[in-house]
């Protein structure tokens, strides 16, 4: 069954994630850009699309459907044949595939906003929210690092989004300032990620976006 697509996204944000993954299916999708920079996120426009006021936002059919999480699930399930996930073959390794997609919304993405913009968190100082975010962040890359010694992808010798999700983590707290180069096995999951054509033409699609709204 077919569905209309259309994808609300940001410039740089954890949108290029779910834009990836709406390349990697190969079926026409409409997009439009949320320009942060002029408030459009919190205007009452994109208020009525989506009241978190947040990006992503996908309109499956003309319905509303939030948070990456549950969105690369469903693209998931109405388009196994891209092969976002692997396949899982009991509830146990579902279970897993949603615990790592949890772990870097909920883990990774506050520290990856704490580095890149810790005005979101303080109403003082930035630097000391900056410099806890480095630490907190550090210390999941050791982790991600740790893991990727023992294989090329997340789950093994195939690429899924979620490699994506993580180098989209990865990639922004570059913008705070962050020094990724004491990890690795990162750099080579980076090199790989950014050679996959279906993440370019995310990029170049999210860049012909921006670049249209900012002429
Ligand atoms: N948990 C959400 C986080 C979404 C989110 O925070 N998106 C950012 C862009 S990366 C955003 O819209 N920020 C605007 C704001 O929070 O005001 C998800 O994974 O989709």
């Amino acid at each position: 069954m077919s569905h209309e697509l259309k994808l609300f996204h940001g410039y740089t944000a954890c949108t290029r994630v779910t834009l990836t993954a709406l390349e990697t299916l190969g079926v026409p999708y409409e997009d439009q850009i949320i320009l942060f920079e002029k408030g459009e996120h919190k205007a009452p426009d994109y208020l009525s699309v989506n009241p978190a006021g947040k990006v992503p936002c996908l309109l499956v059919d003309g319905q509303p459907l939030t948070e990456n999480a549950a969105i690369l699930r469903w693209l998931h399930s109405a388009y196994p044949e891209a092969k976002l996930f692997p396949e899982a073959k009991d509830n146990w390794e579902r279970a897993q595939q949603l615990s790592v997609l949890f772990w870097i919304s909920s883990g990774w993405h506050p520290y990856v906003r704490a580095v890149k913009v810790p005005m979101m968190w303080t109403v003082g100082d930035v630097e000391p929210v900056r410099e806890r975010g480095k630490e907190l962040f550090s210390g999941v890359l050791d982790q991600l690092d740790a893991e990727l010694a023992n294989r090329r992808w997340w789950f093994g010798e195939e690429w899924s989004i979620v490699d994506t999700y993580f180098w989209w983590a990865y990639i922004n707290s570059e913008f705070g300032g962050f020094d990724l180069s004491p990890w690795t096995n990162i750099a080579r999951h980076r090199a790989d990620n950014e050679a996959l054509p279906q993440l370019q033409r995310a990029l170049a699609r999210e860049k012909a976006a921006y670049e249209a709204r900012m002429a």
